[in-house]
């Protein structure tokens, strides 16, 4: 071999391993950039579902969750650019915005009338002016509730989760025990779900998960007792809040809704212990959602709805329905499967994100 032919092979060794090395450099910041950011798995929320996997850093912003709802929204209102004036297929479009997005029919037409009177009192004539007009109405529609979670001034505060099976209140159970653990509040679950033992290594299984106490009672139990068992706990180890998991329960089955108001007596025992009844509503659900919380309201005297699963629906608009229709307020979102996807409902933040 000539040494020219040598010197030339010398320099394309070099060349290749400086390529090579360089690449794998560049895979390994990639890789621990993907980890820093949640993992592959986290970015697609393929594991979302396991509750082994550790929850994300942050509480995750409503905005990111609401892609469905606004994207239905959004259709319907952009045929507005196509309009020259505010004339009737303009007023369709915003009807079939709100519709869409499972405002309901009387909701709808009510908020269609007072934006009508707002367009002609501040003389609008761009149909595209309707958009932050409607932004403002309905932020208008859901302000004035108290949509706080109160808490006993003195002794245990008891919560008690209803809603029909698989809305999910053992899930927001979890993630609000979370909180008031972070916020120095000890959290107790009572396992008053004891129709299916499965429920109970559930609730289990989220208390170790987040760190809470739980009492839970033998499969078949009187779910008063298991309340009952739970409150007497409570102060000696010195949980702040008792968080009561209900089996989900078909809402027209008359005995379940009594067994469920005994429940609720069972906790009125300690007076000023039971501070809020929320009912669970799965947002997916939309309109059907309004008639179960009708017949809770009855029931059990509902404090507050937790809607669920936002982030997986186009009804957003349900929330509106739920606080105009039955003026119960809506007091959290939940808007994934981990235990921080769970916010506290605010109107402002809430129309915004519905908004492009
Ligand atoms: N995407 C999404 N899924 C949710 C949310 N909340 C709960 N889920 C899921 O909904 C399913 C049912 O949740 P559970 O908490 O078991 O519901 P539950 O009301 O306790 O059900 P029962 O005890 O059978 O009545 C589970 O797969 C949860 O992960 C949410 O906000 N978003
Ligand atoms: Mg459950």
């Amino acid at each position: 071999m000539s040494p020219t032919l040598a010197a030339v092979l010398l320099i394309g060794i070099f060349v290749l391993a400086g390529a090579l090395i360089a690449l794998g450099l560049g895979l390994s910041r990639r890789a621990r950039r993907l980890e820093e950011a949640g993992g592959p798995a986290a970015a697609t929320g393929a594991d979302a579902a396991s509750p082994s996997v550790a929850a994300p850093p942050r509480p995750p912003a409503l905005r990111d969750r609401l892609g469905k709802t606004r994207a239905t929204l959004s259709r319907s209102l952009g045929a507005l650019t196509g309009h020259r004036a505010i004339d009737d297929e303009a007023w369709d479009s915003v009807e079939e915005a709100l519709l869409l997005a499972d405002v309901g029919v009387a909701t709808t037409s009510r908020l269609l009338d007072d934006l009508r009177a707002r367009a002609a009192a501040d003389r609008i004539g761009d149909p595209e002016q309707l958009v932050p007009l409607l932004r403002e109405e309905l932020v208008e529609d859901l302000a004035g509730p108290d949509r706080s979670l109160h808490h006993a001034p003195d002794g245990p505060t008891v919560w008690l989760f209803v809603g029909v099976n698989g809305t999910g209140k053992t899930t927001t159970i979890a993630k609000l025990a979370r909180r008031e653990i972070d916020d120095g509040r000890p959290a107790l679950l009572a396992a008053a779900d004891t129709f299916r033992a499965a429920a109970a290594d559930q609730l289990t299984h989220w208390a170790d998960r987040v760190g809470a106490d739980v009492v839970r009672g033998q499969e078949g139990a009187d779910p008063g007792s298991v309340v009952f068992d739970a409150m007497n706990a409570a102060g000696g180890r010195g949980a702040g809040v008792v968080l009561v998991d209900t089996a989900g329960r078909m809402h027209t089955k008359v005995n379940l809704m009594e067994e469920l108001k005994k429940v609720r007596r069972i906790a009125e025992r300690t007076p000023g212990a039971l501070q809020e009844v929320l009912l669970v509503i799965d947002a997916t659900t939309g309109q059907n959602g309004l008639t179960q919380a009708t017949q809770f309201a009855d029931a059990v005297d509902v404090t507050g709805v937790v809607l669920t699963k936002l982030d997986g629906t186009s009804k957003g608009g349900i929330v509106l329905a739920i606080e105009a229709e039955l003026d119960i307020p809506v007091k959290l979102v939940g808007v994934g499967e981990a235990p921080d996807d769970l916010v506290p409902f605010d109107p402002e933040e809430f129309v915004a994100a519905l908004f492009a």
